[in-house]
């Protein structure tokens, strides 16, 4: 009896792991995934084998992992979202006695005992029906596939990622990479496939597809109402960690997995770090906050910046540099349309910035606007929040990319030091329509004047009451 119990158990346990209810319904389609393999295989060169790997488990302490990311190309050509597989795909169709495929996917094996510990996985039959594979093996089958890498023109494949843990089993990710290395006899990685992956992957992903589209207007849109609500809510009493909190939650609120990048929320000199991320000043008293902050919603990064005064309303010296950083974003957005070459996106804004830091009298030389704005005006915008895409191009229907223009006085800079500690950022996300553009963070307001006036608005978090500690 006690035999049976447990292997009721057990079974019991395998269904539980299998069934999952009331997920989101606007995952990417198989279809969707489908479609851009066979976009990437047709600007494969002839005879040619694209081999893709997941990304890496990351050790958060001791036993315990951060939770999993996936490689965004392994996510974008396939909708795998485990560890430990890799994804073959080629150029040609190949046949077998009694099948012809074109591509092949290893993935992790079920495993009852693990998957109650870490999590379901699909395995090999949920990979070909929920993902429409074809041909799915175990990842411990790659071993003794019988592949010769030898007959094709050419492997190609991103940079193959060294500081990853090996649990010997030869079928984790270390196992994979190795058994690739070995059947395709890889003793030094060549730039030159690297680079045609990365040609074919910036190609494709820096023009988004209809499906993309919508999950991108949802994670910006979803960003600008967090945005926005951390607006009415802030005040001098504020901590920073309290206004990350605001977003994360509002972000979780709409569905979003993740943040696309770890949180800058920095108010005065914390504001001119520009990577700040230990946001746990405990007050913001009367200075500005600057809040970088985009929800992950299904893969896709938004990458939205406002910068509020904290106590509602910005100082006169305050309110010149954000008046300025305004500017630059405007002219930008105005050679916001096809054919603009991008770089010409942060020359606008370099231009814009040098005259009015030169007029405000901050800088003499026009070659020092780089102590006050060190970084570029745009990157492109997707599954990674600084996306895939042709830099040196110009810009197509369907780009999304940032405009963020920004002015950071640290203290003890060479200028007037009643302009100590300003930073300012306002980054939009900007969509190339057919003929013009589309700001897709418009939702979250950037005139001063319209800032001050939600400021002024009550938020559902004023009134939330915790117990002291
Ligand atoms: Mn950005």
């Amino acid at each position: 009896m006690k035999q049976f119990l447990l292997l009721f158990a057990c079974a019991f346990t395998l269904l539980t792991v299998q069934s999952q209810e009331n997920l989101p319904t606007d995952y990417l389609s198989k279809e969707f995934h489908q479609g851009r393999r066979e976009a990437f295989r047709n600007l494969m060169p002839a005879n040619s084998v694209a081999v893709i790997f997941s990304y890496p488990e990351r050790v958060f302490s001791k036993d315990i992992n951060y939770n999993y990311h996936q490689n965004p190309d392994m996510y974008y050509l396939t909708g795998y979202k485990e560890p430990d597989a890799v994804l073959l795909l080629f150029k040609d169709n190949k046949t077998t006695a009694n099948d012809t495929y074109n591509e092949i996917l290893f993935v992790r094996e079920r495993n009852a005992a693990q998957e109650t510990w870490t999590g379901r996985r699909l395995g090999v039959e949920g990979v070909k029906s929920k993902l429409g594979f074809k041909m799915v093996y175990n990842g411990k089958d790659f071993n003794a596939f019988a592949i010769d890498f030898k007959k094709f023109s050419q492997i190609i494949y991103d940079k193959i990622p060294t500081d990853i843990r090996n649990n010997k089993s030869g079928f984790d990710l270390a196992g994979l990479i190795e058994t690739f290395k070995s059947k395709a006899s890889i003793t030094a990685e060549n730039e030159t496939v690297h680079q045609l992956f990365d040609k074919i992957t910036s190609t494709l992903r820096e023009i988004k597809t209809v499906e993309e589209l919508d999950l991108m207007r949802k994670t910006v849109k979803l960003s600008c109402i967090a945005h926005n609500e951390v607006m009415k809510a802030v005040g001098p009493d504020m901590s920073e960690n309290e206004a990350d909190g605001i977003h994360r939650y509002i972000h979780k609120h709409y569905g979003a997995e993740d943040e696309g990048y770890p949180p800058i929320v920095g108010a005065g000199a914390n504001g001119c770090i520009l990577h700040y991320g230990e946001n746990n000043a405990t007050k913001m008293d009367n200075q500005l906050l600057l809040m970088d902050v985009g929800s992950e919603y299904h893969g896709y990064s938004a990458d939205v910046t406002r910068t509020v005064p904290a106590n509602g309303k910005f100082s006169p010296e305050q309110k010149a540099i954000y008046e300025l950083v305004y500017e630059a974003q405007e002219e930008v957005f105005k050679i916001c349309k096809e054919g603009t070459p991008f770089q010409d996106l942060n020359k606008k804004a370099r231009e814009v910035i040098t005259n009015g830091l030169l007029k405000l009298g901050i800088i003499t030389d026009p070659k020092d606007v780089r102590m006050y704005y060190p970084h570029s005006c745009s990157h492109f915008l997707g599954l990674d929040v600084h996306d895939k895409g042709n830099y040196m191009g110009n810009l197509k229907e369907n780009m999304i990319f940032t405009v963020e223009p920004g002015i950071y006085i640290p203290a003890n800079s060479k200028c007037d030091k009643k302009w100590w500690n300003i930073g300012v950022r306002i980054e939009d996300d900007v969509l190339i329509t057919k003929s013009s553009y589309e700001n897709l963070s418009a939702e979250s307001p950037r005139k001063w004047q319209e800032i001050e006036a939600l400021t002024k608005q009550k938020s559902t978090f004023n009134e939330m009451k915790f117990p002291k500690i």
